[in-house]
């Protein structure tokens, strides 16, 4: 093939025109087809095999209705989505959304991002992403039981334990997933324990899945540290965010002697000088499903500012943006740099903006990007499939030191892939191109399917 750059350039040219006002998939489509380049001049046929055209093309796209009555007896309508982007190394998996926001192009980018992650856990599962524009917030326990029941009375028909493995993401944590599982059980009669990860304890949950993502961040950026002879120990950080990643990201980052100094929602930021205390985090949102700015009741020394990006211009040694998509844009990466920040590594999914990303690499900040760094979520998922088909439970200890194994591979891979093609130390394409290529292998031996 002629020359593969011009190759990736019309392919992206066709997506964007094709998946007109979808900013996000475009993004990162753009993103993953620049790391493919050189990998592409070395394995032409990935191109003559149009490995690369339907890579960029869901498998399957399925887009519902979800009526359900609200406490007041007002009839609501949502629109429910999955999309089955690959399945070239196992089922469908990924993440349920509930967010105002959520809509296809969220969720094509969120499904497409899934493919290269899950190829890089090393375990047999495909990529998929699903959801709602339903918003949690301020929703009775009742009301988000008959949502979760309506949701699942269309999904169901669309997944299995061998077909398609949803669990939790933005606003669908254990009590979704719990009422989701219950309604599919009804459904179809059947104990289908794996239909579905991130479950409870008492119904076929993982230990080790509600920490999994925070504390494989943790032990990602710790590799990533460690290769440059540094640690967390004595670092000042910033995790964005107060939702499942951020949480256990912050207890990961605290156990390891770092002190993180501020975390954040959707409305603003909490700074505390001495350390956030993470009692008080876990109470007011796994609780009370509050607001964080109520932190500085329990803890007046602190600080709450309004405005959720305010958090970049803390002065840090390393962020870990946990939050959403594109929450640091350009200026808040040169605020980071300017500030002395040496690390970034991505619990979030694309936190990053393209040129934010281009920021930390041209300065040389140790960047860990999402596919690689919050892979660890989906990985205890993939180890909670293996414990329901196997009927057994392993402890807290194994599954730990599981997921702590698969994320030191996730970094030497992508580490390896990067220098491997004359990147060395760049882990976006590293991670990018190791994915990808045994996904690639896969379709390549499956044929034209
Ligand atoms: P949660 O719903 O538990 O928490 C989300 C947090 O991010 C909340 O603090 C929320 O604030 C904030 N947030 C959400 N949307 C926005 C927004 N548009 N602007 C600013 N802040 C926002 O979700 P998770 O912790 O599970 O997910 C966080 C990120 O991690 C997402 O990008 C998700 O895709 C990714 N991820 C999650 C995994 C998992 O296992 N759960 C695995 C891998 C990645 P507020 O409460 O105000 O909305
Ligand atoms: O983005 C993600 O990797 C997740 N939300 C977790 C998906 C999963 O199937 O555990």
């Amino acid at each position: 093939m002629a020359n593969a750059k011009q190759y990736c350039e019309e392919l992206f040219q066709r997506v964007t025109e094709r998946n007109a006002h979808e900013p996000e998939f475009h993004q990162a489509v753009k993103e993953v087809l620049e790391s493919l380049v050189p990998v592409l001049e070395k394995r032409p046929e990935y191109i003559s095999l149009g490995i690369m055209e339907r890579i960029v093309e869901p498998e399957r796209q399925i887009i519902f209705r979800v009526p359900w009555v609200d406490d007041t007896g007002k009839v609501r309508v949502n629109r429910g989505f999955r999309i089955q982007f690959n399945s070239a190394i196992g089922p469908y998996k990924g993440g349920i959304r509930f967010h105002p926001s959520v809509n296809v192009g969220i969720l094509k980018f969120l499904g497409f991002e899934q493919t290269f992650k899950n190829s890089l856990t090393g375990l047999p599962i495909g990529g998929g992403k699903g959801g709602s524009d339903f918003d949690p917030k301020g929703k009775s326990d009742g009301e988000v039981m008959r949502f979760c029941q309506s949701f699942m009375t269309e999904l169901y028909r669309h997944i299995g334990q061998d077909i398609d493995v949803p669990a939790g993401d933005i606003g669908v944590g254990g009590r979704e997933v719990g009422y989701m599982f219950g309604q599919f059980k009804r459904i179809k009669n059947a104990y289908e324990a794996g239909v579905l990860t991130g479950k409870g304890l008492t119904f076929g949950g993982s230990l080790v899945r509600t920490q999994a993502t925070g504390y494989g961040l943790v032990y990602f950026l710790d590799e990533m540290l460690k290769d440059k002879g540094m640690a967390i120990a004595g670092k000042t950080v910033l995790v964005s965010g107060s939702g499942n990643v951020s949480i256990y990201a912050t207890e990961k980052v605290q156990q390891m002697g770092g002190k993180v100094v501020a975390v954040s929602d959707s409305n603003g930021y909490v700074y505390d000088a001495e350390g956030i205390k993470l009692d008080t985090v876990k109470r007011i949102k796994e609780i009370e499903r509050g607001r964080i700015s109520e932190y500085v009741k329990a803890h007046p020394k602190a600080e709450y500012h309004e405005g959720c990006s305010g958090i970049w211009t803390i002065k840090c040694d390393i962020a870990l943006p946990c939050a959403t998509q594109n929450e640091i844009d350009e200026n808040s990466a040169k605020i980071l740099v300017k500030n002395g920040c040496q690390a970034v590594a991505e619990g979030a999914n694309m936190p990053t903006t393209l040129e934010g990303t281009k920021v930390f690499l041209d300065s040389g900040v140790l960047f860990g990007p999402a596919k690689a760094a919050n892979a660890g979520g989906v990985a205890t998922s993939a180890l909670e499939m293996s414990q329901n088909s196997m009927r057994l439970s392993w402890t807290f200890e194994e599954v730990d030191a599981k997921l702590k194994n698969i994320m030191i591979n996730i970094f030497k891979n992508s580490s390896k892939a990067a220098e491997d093609y004359g990147l060395k130390g760049n882990l976006v394409a590293g991670a990018n191109m190791a994915g990808f290529l045994k996904v690639a292998e896969a379709m390549k031996a499956q044929g034209l399917v």
